[in-house]
């Protein structure tokens, strides 16, 4: 609905109802980042969803570098529409991801899944400038430290400059900067992060995301990235998405991770709760006018065998505005049970292809058809 009453405003306001909430948080974010975020909105509103997989094409079950090799394209024969990839450790200079995989690659794999029409999400697990643990660290102070520690804030100010110099040489063949959603600081109602809940106080996280967003965009003149939102799952519990929320001038997407941790149980806690966390993205993105999609999901290991169709499927397609994307975590290649997208001769496989035959559901050639070439 919202796109129709916006035509007069160019392309700038296609996702927005009025001239001045088309802005995204970058206010000068470049065209096709306005048109990145305005085809989620598209996809929605089509009642389609788009299937993600992180890290899909840097490694899986058995393989690793190898050039557009993909577990999702040797089982279902098509690419995910949407790929994640995890930055922790640019922050400190080095060759290899906290994942193993080299950043010249993964920069690689961005490139070649922008070139087919596939959509790029980036996510950072960094170190903890106070003290140099791991993402996992859970020392108090560490945000209020980076915002008030001159010395703490240059550390992170470091790491951050890398993290732009890798957004910087996104680029395509003709040079162009290659738009890509980045979702700093995810999980943060948790707290198993040092940027969670407990471990800083709803007004330091805000500043924190400001502090960030700031420096990308205007001290590095950044423009090809819009930013998603990204607490844990909240059970639907409104207040708690918010507490921590930067604004509806921060944030160009809504969104939420969950597991599903119990599937030996059943399915309770998890469809449960994601419904519920689903339907809250739905009321707010049409309350806010942006997006949702669900960012991160999945079942460690696929333990059951029509995991894809049984329960994913009923909780992203039962609506008319569904989640943009939907994204499953990684196939680990180093540790091959912490997987979450079937490969060829997993259990779950015949079900996973079901899943991408279902018409909701876009993998990355339907997203090219119906949407880029076709211009639903
Ligand atoms: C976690 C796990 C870790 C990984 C981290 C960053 O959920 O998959 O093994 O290092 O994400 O990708």
């Amino acid at each position: 609905m919202r796109n129709i009453l916006l035509l007069g405003f160019g392309l700038a306001s296609i996702c927005c109802s009025t001239k001045a909430e088309c802005i995204l948080a970058d206010k000068d974010a470049q065209k096709d980042v306005v048109e990145m975020v305005a085809l989620l909105d598209r996809v929605s509103e089509n009642g389609k969803v788009m299937f993600g997989h992180q890290d899909d094409t840097v490694y899986g079950i058995g393989w690793k570098d190898i050039e557009g090799e993909s577990d999702v394209n040797k089982v279902t024969g098509d690419y995910p529409a949407v790929y994640g990839w995890e930055l922790g450790h640019i922050e400190l200079g080095e060759e290899y991801s906290i994942d193993s995989v080299k950043f010249s690659n993964i920069r690689r794999e961005i490139i070649s899944a922008h070139n087919r029409g596939g959509i790029n999400t980036i996510s950072w697990h960094l170190r903890n400038p106070y003290n140099g643990e791991s993402s996992w660290d859970k020392t108090p102070g560490s945000v209020a430290a980076i915002l008030n520690d001159e010395e703490v804030q240059a550390k992170y100010l470091e790491g951050l400059d890398r993290l732009c110099d890798f957004f910087v040489s996104l680029k395509d063949d003709n040079g162009q900067s290659i738009p890509v959603f980045f979702r700093p600081f995810h999980e943060h109602t948790g707290s198993w992060f040092w940027w969670g809940a407990d471990q800083c106080k709803p007004e330091e996280y805000v500043a924190l995301w400001k502090m960030t967003q700031d420096y990308i965009k205007d001290e590095r003149g950044i423009h090809n990235i819009a930013y998603i939102y990204s607490p844990a799952d909240v059970e639907g519990d409104k207040a708690k998405y918010f507490e921590r929320y930067p604004g509806d001038d921060k944030v160009d997407v809504l969104g939420f991770d969950s597991y599903h941790r119990d599937e030996e149980k059943g399915l309770s806690r998890y469809t449960t709760s994601v419904a519920k966390s689903l339907n809250l993205m739905k009321e707010e993105s049409n309350r806010r006018n942006k997006p949702y999609v669900f960012c991160e999901t999945g079942a460690e290991g696929i333990k059951m065998d029509r995991w894809f169709t049984e329960v994913l499927y009923p909780l992203v397609s039962a609506s008319d505005h569904t989640p943009a994307y939907v994204l499953v975590w990684r196939n680990a290649v180093e540790k091959p049970t912490h997987h979450y997208a079937p490969y060829p001769g997993h259990p779950a496989a015949p079900d996973f292809v079901e899943f991408m035959e279902k018409p909701e559901v876009l993998f990355e050639s339907e997203l090219v058809e119906e949407f880029r070439k076709g211009k639903k």
